[in-house]
């Protein structure tokens, strides 16, 4: 059975690696990447602009909220890492692709190809060489346009990636619209789609409910399936002040994450001193991949019980039963199922003692504030809906919602994703929007519902689809089941891809492929003579303004939104209440279309902006508003009692997850070290646990293959990765995200939103023959 530890029992663990999260090795992390990408750090005035509400720029790492006050150097590691590799002084040029066909490029490692630099040029693929030209933007428009004009628009798809700004993703989407699609495949559906559908059936909305302010309030945080140390570091200084103030921060993650270990604030003098951190979590459970339903029923067990027996003795109740009769439904069958749960299975299930389990539930009675965070180690499940619905029934037992200091918070990833959906990036619009689309532009949106990422992958697989258009990312190589989907690309008459790094999405191209540079969010954007600010919604529903400081990577970039516009320019129908070019002269003017779209969500959108810089969405939930079909918030559970239908890993298969390492973001590898992990140098490693090791025979060191287990005939291998021990539950296996996505079936996925189920794979395992390990040295090499 899999650890669970409090207080002291967690931190004496950590005597092989001392160093705390964060602290002076953050620091000059930051200072190295920076050197790396040969931009000076000391004294660049671009980090006194990062996240600052007026006249700054976002981040463009992840979507944690900025402070009201922002202190002046409003950034941590990871973001200054995001921010370097952007503003590397390294072009990949058009001197850079003559020399290089994309076969060749093929073998090259993600790393190396983005390492290349900031692309320069608008580029089109050449058959005949098996290299991309440069073309300019106006032919580039051209052709696409004509290309698109004759295609099935059922066939196209347009991909998001969530770094895009509101004002192009809004354009984006209206102009998928009336080329006539609703394929919206969005990097969210890779990510948090699972609570964007999962969390409004329970409370409303699909978005926080906190703000930051309820975490300087909370007495016990929860944290579901999330390494916020490296993913979202800047919620390291709220929990590292939470636990100073005496609130209680509980773990639930397979692996122990240094920094929810213990962290040291680089912003805090003391500890920059000692450089000993302060522990994090007062309890870790390292819960078994996908054991986190079993964890929460038993918790909601407990706390059922307890207050079952207060109401006998007629002691203090522990549930909120006010709460619960004016603002729920379906409490007492959700109780009564927790009351028939066997413990063996809750404990078979989520790995965890019994006695860990309640100790997690003490907490909760303990707190009469709680916040629950939760991350991909949650939504990428298989059952990633029925994990969602369990937090928010575990918050709604207490009356979590609408309370200050309490509240769900869904971490969300990239550092626009929620605005891009907010906005109308979605392949189920409903038609409250749609009906005003098509009056404010005089068009007529298609009703039917798209494509979203698994839907698209396997159209592509059925050779299905006759343009591919990317807005950032890196589709092909984030996907589920990516070397199949990769095989077919080439089969994809037209692909687009919008992108200011060259990455593997890239050399996987259609029939005809255009790859177009736009310009970061880092740099300035002037349009018909007037610098430009672009707005983005973060993971807690604060909307703001961002202002480019530098000058942009080659004088031949465009903004995303100029890009758009000049796309839609050459393939539609001139429309007399649609003037691409007057819109993307002035972003004020896309945001005045998005407010007419959507009246109240962005009511005085541009006035506001400019009065306060930044302003919250209204979140009904947070009001005790309940948007759902009852009218009440739900307390949702699987009736099947944890049932053996999802796979408990046992001896004869692993369950994988995957996930990103502290020099990385998403595909964008930055190094091959995971200081976080002592892993270093590599990242084609198995994390197993030693215990398993020994069962099956293997050691640390030796290579090994990993193949997906699912029943459609249908084989998945990655080969070469080397054995590490880790501490992490039997049966389970970590690995990195992207290297093990060819071993993800893209039926692998969330039963209720589609969402790629990365974190629950089922593989064998077997030990590489010395033959094979000789063989696959070339691709280690790369890897
Ligand atoms: N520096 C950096 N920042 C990033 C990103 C990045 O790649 N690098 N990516 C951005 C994006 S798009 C996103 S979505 C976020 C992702 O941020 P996270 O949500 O932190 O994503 P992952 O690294 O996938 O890690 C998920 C965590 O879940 C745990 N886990 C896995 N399976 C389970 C399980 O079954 N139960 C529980 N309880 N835990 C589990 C893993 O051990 C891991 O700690 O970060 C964003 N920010
Ligand atoms: N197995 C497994 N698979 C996963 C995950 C996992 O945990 N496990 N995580 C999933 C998640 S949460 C996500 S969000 C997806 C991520 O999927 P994507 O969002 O598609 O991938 P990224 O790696 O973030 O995209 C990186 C590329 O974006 C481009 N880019 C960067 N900045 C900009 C910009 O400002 N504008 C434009 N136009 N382009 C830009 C660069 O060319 C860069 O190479 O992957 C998913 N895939
Ligand atoms: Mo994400």
């Amino acid at each position: 059975m899999a650890r669970s530890l409090t207080d002291d029992a967690v931190h004496g663990q950590q005597a092989e690696h001392d160093a705390p999260g964060g602290g002076w090795q953050s620091i000059q992390a930051t200072e190295a990447h920076f050197l790396r990408e040969r931009v000076p750090f000391k004294g660049n005035a671009l980090m006194l602009k990062i996240n600052q509400p007026q006249g700054g720029f976002e981040c463009p790492s992840c979507a944690w909220p900025n402070p009201k006050r922002p202190g002046p150097m409003e950034f941590c590691e990871n973001g200054a890492k995001a921010v370097a590799w952007e503003v590397t002084a390294a072009r990949t040029t058009p001197e850079f692709f003559a020399k290089h066909t994309l076969t060749e490029l093929l073998d090259w490692s993600d790393h190396a190809l983005e390492k290349q630099g900031r692309l320069t040029h608008p580029m089109r693929y050449n058959a005949t060489t098996d290299k991309y030209d440069p073309i300019d933007w106006d032919t580039a428009f051209r052709e696409i346009g004509e290309r698109l004009k004759t295609y099935d628009p059922q066939k196209v798809e347009l991909y998001t990636s969530g770094r895009t700004s509101n004002e192009a993703a809004f354009l984006w989407q209206l102009y998928g619209r009336m080329l006539g699609t609703h394929n919206f495949p969005d990097c969210s559906n890779m990510c948090h789609e699972t609570t964007s559908v999962a969390l409004p059936q329970s409370i409303g909305v699909g978005k926080a409910t906190t703000t930051l302010e309820d975490f300087e309030h909370a007495d016990a945080i929860f944290i579901f399936g999330q390494n916020a140390g490296t993913n979202s570091p800047r919620m390291m200084g709220l929990l590292h002040e939470a636990r100073q103030r005496g609130a209680e921060v509980i773990t639930f993650n397979p692996l122990r994450e240094r920094a929810l270990v213990k962290f040291a604030n680089p912003q805090t003098p003391k500890d920059m001193l000692t450089n000993h951190g302060v522990p994090i979590s007062s309890q870790y459970h390292q819960v078994r991949i996908g054991g986190d339903i079993a964890a929460i029923q038993g918790m909601c067990k407990r706390i059922v019980e307890v207050d079952d027996e207060a109401r006998a003795s007629g002691g203090k109740r522990v549930i909120d039963h006010d709460f619960i009769s004016m603002h729920t439904a379906g409490f007492e069958a959700f109780a009564a199922h927790c009351r028939a749960l066997p413990w063996e299975r809750l404990e078979r299930h989520s790995g965890l003692e019994r006695a860990a389990i309640e100790e997690a539930a003490e907490a909760w009675m303990r707190a009469e504030r709680v916040i629950c965070c939760w991350g991909m180690g949650i939504t990428q499940h298989i059952r990633g809906g029925d994990n969602v619905h369990q937090i928010l029934n575990l918050l709604l037992m207490g009356g979590h919602i609408g309370r200050r200091g309490a509240g769900a918070c869904p971490v969300r990833g990239h550092s626009n994703v929620q605005g891009d959906r907010t906005v109308g990036i979605f392949h189920r619009s409903g038609e409250t929007f749609l009906s005003k689309m098509d009056e404010v532009f005089g068009i007529q949106c298609p009703r039917e519902h798209g494509h979203d990422v698994a839907l698209c992958c396997e159209a592509i697989l059925r050779n299905e689809v006759d343009a591919f258009l990317g807005m950032g990312g890196n589709f092909f190589r984030a996907i589920a089941d990516q070397a199949r989907v990769a095989a077919r690309v080439k089969n994809i008459p037209l692909t687009v891809q919008i992108a200011t790094k060259l990455n593997r999405s890239h050399l996987l191209h259609g029939k005809a492929a255009y790859l177009l540079p736009p310009l970061a969010r880092t740099e300035k954007d002037i349009q018909a003579g007037v610098e430009q600010t672009i707005t983005i919604e973060d993971g807690m529903c604060n909307v703001q303004g961002s202002t480019g400081a530098l000058e942009p990577a080659s004088p031949h970039l465009r903004s995303e939104i100029a890009i758009v516009a000049g796309l839609a320019r050459a393939t539609l129908a001139p429309n007399p209440r649609v003037d691409w070019e007057w819109l993307s002269e002035d972003y004020a003017r896309i945001r005045d279309k998005i407010e007419a779209t959507q009246p109240e969500t962005f009511r005085d959108y541009n006035r506001r902006l400019e009065a306060e810089g930044v302003f919250h969405l209204d979140i009904a939930a947070r009001d005790r508003l309940w948007h759902t079909d009852s009218g009440k918030a739900n307390f949702l559970f699987p009736g099947d009692m944890l049932a053996e239908d999802d796979s408990v890993p046992d001896d004869t298969h692993f369950q994988l997850l995957s996930i990103r390492g502290h020099d990385q973001y998403n595909t964008t590898v930055y190094s091959y070290d995971d200081r976080y992990r002592d892993i270093y140098g590599t990242r084609s490693v198995v994390m197993m646990n030693p215990t398993d090791m020994e069962k099956h025979g293997v050691e640390a060191g030796h290579r090994v293959t990993l193949t997906a287990v699912s029943d459609d005939g249908i084989e998945r291998k990655v080969s070469g990765f080397k054995l590490i021990a880790y501490d992490l539950p039997e049966n389970c296996l970590g690995a990195y995200y992207p290297e093990v996505n060819d071993l993800i079936p893209v039926t692998n996925r969330d039963r209720q939103s589609n969402t790629i189920a990365g974190k629950s794979i089922p593989v064998t395992l077997s030990l590489m023959s010395s033959e094979e390990v000789e063989n696959a040295t070339g691709m280690l090499a790369t890897s």
